[in-house]
């Protein structure tokens, strides 16, 4: 079944981003969800004070919001939650599980918000309607019949601070610390490389550091589709004429132009405000070689200002009070000579001086950066090279300057806040046990990657999932399904169907809840409920639309029943009591985090809500040395990976991206508007020099194969060659699709984070599937 496409075509994008064409796609997506009046009611209180928050991305809220504060990916994720249309049980009834698998990611979730909660059936192969009551009890005593230590409590990132943390109390108090999140997929690298440099695991800039800038250095990070509202901040910063560097493989349309599609004056003029003042085409993975060569730069004009005895580049009292690694940091970069800088980075060495010229001369620089950066082998240490640069002239601790994480699920950073994580020393055990009356595990827990491998090795034999698509989400897909078909129990709490849900393991449940923007009454009450964002700021929420079902349940109400189902009141926790009045786990919270929470019934309703303390926005360094870091890579070509495989020019670097109309593996649409593809997903983005040398022509259909661990065969396609401005010897594919490629260990070192965006390839001809050839691409050959 397909319910949308039209021609697929390719075309360069010449307008800026934002502009009519947002406006145009949010219109047609509130139409199609017949979604449109409450749609728009619904979009006026986005990111409102007593409105609600915004579904989509993580970046954060103004406390003095816009007449209308949302961007175009935020109102399709409203529209695409409010959607009228439903998944019930009437639409099980008619499809069969097995009919269902063939169907793609967006007919799943196109066909709307799940009803009813439901059990897998084996006999009819069917999810058959089920009762609340039923299915807590039925889950309650599978896990009294599983060790705690075979199950598994994933998390994707939405989930409130007060459903995350009853979430982890579950888990503990069940008995393990397997706690995986979306964030192990993500910004994990962040978390690790950020605390071991700075002594905080999160970003330390604020939407108010955006005033106060003069240079913003911008790595691997597609503002325009991501995280479009930050859009609004980077334009303020341009009219002020400050300096924005991109790094970035590909010119992301985002980083270049933008019109805001709310501002009449602008729409209607021929103005669009240019974002980057240079745009930098860096190799995959070749963004540390970058970095030290800009380092070099500045330590030669360092050198070149000392000789004549001109004001110093670096900041020696920062460095000398504050750091610590310095001198060890000089010596690799003087190890490195031009030629080497240029062959890794893929930038000529004028670039790399043209930013340091820049750096040099700016007071207050933030970096801002994405899954570019942290989604490669070496992703830690990308984030701790970003670190060493902004030390370099003191560029953390003062107003205007920072390092600037934009993180993914719009509370994927509140989560790991209150305890949502597989290491139990991030947690404040001794609180949790004096306050429940139980034991803390003491042992490690599965990350993601873990949660894998166990699930393909067998030991682990239940998954709990609070929301996400992780069999879809997650690497190696292809070897991950026949694997996740062995589990005992599979419990799922959801909005809408996806492909995790279709492969059932013996016991499979399917439990629609809320969806955020929907009101949440508890014994007549409208509850609030929290979130943090990517600037560390915590504020209140409320939903304002009436619920797709009357059966559906809140979050925090399921797992309430289900911990209560499984433990009843073995441990401390009134778990039946708090699910009808979440200030009581808001008090909770505050009792085991009061540093973060104190006072937090009032302070999350203050405009703007409250940010958490960070010592390295004061420079008080929670480091064993208790000063910033200098942690230098011992080499730049950590990624030895090709060397295990295929070797040669043949062998391409993949990165796996978002589209313009997805969230992560939902599929609102086949158009990605910014990078001129229309009607299709199934393409492969490459240079054209790349294309010529190995023998291919643009539009022929091709396959991908992984070029490491041959003895493992991880192919996908047919896809079809787009000729594209990207650098030689790099190509782009769409993620989920290419998950199948990326191999479950290639992963960054220490973060575990799956390597998406490193993935070495192969290019093999392919005939195109019947299927396809009804959307082939007339003219593959017209883009940039
Ligand atoms: N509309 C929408 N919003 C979203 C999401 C979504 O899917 N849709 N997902 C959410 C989530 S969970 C997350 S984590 C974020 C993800 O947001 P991003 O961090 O923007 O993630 P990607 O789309 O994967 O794009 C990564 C960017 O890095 C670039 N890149 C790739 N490899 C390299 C490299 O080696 N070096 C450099 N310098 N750049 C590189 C790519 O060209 C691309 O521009 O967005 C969140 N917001
Ligand atoms: N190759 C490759 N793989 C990647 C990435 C990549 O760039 N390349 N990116 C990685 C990243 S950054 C991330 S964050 C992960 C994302 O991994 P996940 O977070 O696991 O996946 P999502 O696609 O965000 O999950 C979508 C599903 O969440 C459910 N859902 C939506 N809203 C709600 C809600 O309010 N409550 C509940 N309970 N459920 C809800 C819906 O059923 C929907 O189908 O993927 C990772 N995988
Ligand atoms: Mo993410």
């Amino acid at each position: 079944m397909r319910l949308i496409h039209g021609t697929p075509h390719f075309r360069p994008y010449t307008s800026a981003a934002g502009g009519w064409g947002s406006a145009h796609s949010v219109m047609n997506i509130l139409w199609r969800e017949q979604a449109f009046i409450k749609g728009s009611a619904a979009l006026i209180k986005q990111n409102k004070p007593k409105g609600f928050a915004c579904v989509s991305c993580a970046w954060a809220k103004p406390g003095d919001p816009h007449a209308l504060e949302f961007c175009e990916n935020g109102a399709k994720a409203t529209a695409w939650e409010l959607t009228s249309l439903r998944t019930g049980p009437e639409f099980f009834q008619s499809h069969s599980v097995t009919e269902l698998r063939g169907w793609t990611d967006f007919d799943l979730e196109q066909h709307g918000r799940l009803t009813h909660p439901m059990r897998y059936d084996t006999q009819s192969d069917r999810y058959v309607k089920t009762t609340w009551d039923e299915a807590a009890a039925a889950i309650g005593a599978q896990l009294k019949a599983l060790s705690p230590d075979e199950v598994v409590f994933y998390a994707s990132g939405r989930a409130s601070l007060e459903t995350s943390f009853m979430y982890q109390l579950f888990a503990r108090a069940y008995g393990t610390n397997n706690l995986p999140d979306s964030s192990n997929m993500c910004h994990e690298s962040t978390s690790v490389g950020l605390q071991e440099s700075i002594g905080v695991p999160v970003g330390t800039v604020t939407l108010a550091d955006f005033e106060h800038t003069d240079c913003i250095l911008f790595f691997g990070q597609n503002v325009g589709s991501n995280s479009p509202r930050m859009l609004h901040p980077l334009q303020e910063v341009r009219k002020r004429k400050v300096p924005i560097i991109t790094f970035n493989p590909i010119r992301e349309r985002g980083l270049e132009r933008f019109v805001n599609p709310q501002s009449p004056v602008e729409m209607l003029g021929p103005k669009s405000t240019a974002i980057s003042t240079q745009y930098h085409q860096v190799a995959i993975g070749g963004d540390t070689a970058a970095i030290m060569g800009v380092a070099k730069a500045l330590l030669e004009m360092e050198a070149r200002a000392q000789a004549c005895g001109g004001p110093a580049v670096l900041d020696h009292d920062f460095l000398a009070q504050h750091t610590e690694g310095f001198p060890h940091f000089v010596e690799q970069v003087q190890r490195y000579s031009w030629d080497d800088l240029e062959q890794r980075s893929g930038l000529t060495r004028s670039a790399m001086e043209a930013t340091a010229t820049i750096y040099a001369r700016s007071e207050k620089v933030m970096i801002v950066y994405g899954m570019g950066m942290t989604q490669h082998r070496h992703g830690v240490g990308n984030v701790q090279m970003l670190v060493n640069l902004l030390l370099l002239r003191g560029n953390i601790g003062k107003p205007g300057a920072g390092i600037c994480p934009v993180r993914g699920h719009s509370n994927v950073q509140g989560q790991r806040t209150v305890g949502i994580t597989e290491d139990p020393a991030k947690v404040p055990t001794d609180k949790l046990e004096a306050l429940f009356g139980f034991t803390v595990p003491e042992r490690k827990g599965l990350t993601t990657v873990d949660t894998c491998e166990g699930i393909l090795d067998g030991s682990v034999k239940g998954f709990i999932g609070l929301g996400g698509n992780f069999l879809r989400a997650v690497p190696d897909t292809t070897r991950m399904e026949p694997a996740w078909a062995r589990l005992r129990l599979n419990v799922q709490i959801a909005t809408k169907l996806n492909r995790t849900h279709l492969i059932p393991g013996e016991h499979t449940w399917l439990l629609p809840c809320l969806g955020r923007i929907e009101i949440d009454r508890q014994l007549g009450v409208e509850q609030a409920y929290t979130t943090e964002d990517s600037t560390g700021c915590i504020r209140a929420w409320r939903g304002n639309a009436e619920p797709a079902s009357d059966q559906l349940r809140s979050e925090t109400t399921i797992i309430a029943e289900l911990a209560n189902a499984a433990l009843g009141d073995s441990v401390g926790v009134p778990w039946l009591r708090w699910r009808h009045d979440y200030a009581l786990i808001r008090e909770a919270i505050s009792k085991v985090y009061p540093e973060i929470f104190h006072d937090f019934e009032a302070r999350m309703w203050e405009p703007g809500g409250f940010h958490r303390p960070l010592g390295a926005t004061h420079r008080q360094w929670a480091t064993p040395c208790a000063k910033a870091r200098f942690i230098t890579p011992e080499t730049l070509d950590e990624d030895d990976d090709v060397s295990k495989g295929e070797t040669g020019r043949n062998v391409l670097q993949l990165m796996t991206l978002r589209s313009n109309d997805q969230f992560n593996t939902t599929v609102y649409g086949y158009d990605d508007r910014f990078r001129g593809v229309k009607g299709t997903r199934k393409v492969v983005f490459l240079n054209r020099n790349d294309i010529v040398r190995l023998g291919f022509a643009p539009g022929a259909w091709v396959r991908l194969r992984t070029a490491i661990e041959p003895e493992v065969r991880r192919e996908v396609g047919p896809f079809q060659i787009i000729a594209y401005d990207i650098p030689e010897g790099c190509a782009a594919s769409y993620y989920p699709e290419s998950n199948p490629l990326v191999p479950l260990w290639h992963y960054a070192k220490r973060s575990k984070v799956p390597a998406a965006k490193s993935v070495p390839v192969i290019v093999l001809h392919a005939q195109p599937d019947a299927d396809d050839l009804d959307h082939a691409v007339p003219d593959t050959d017209q883009i940039m």
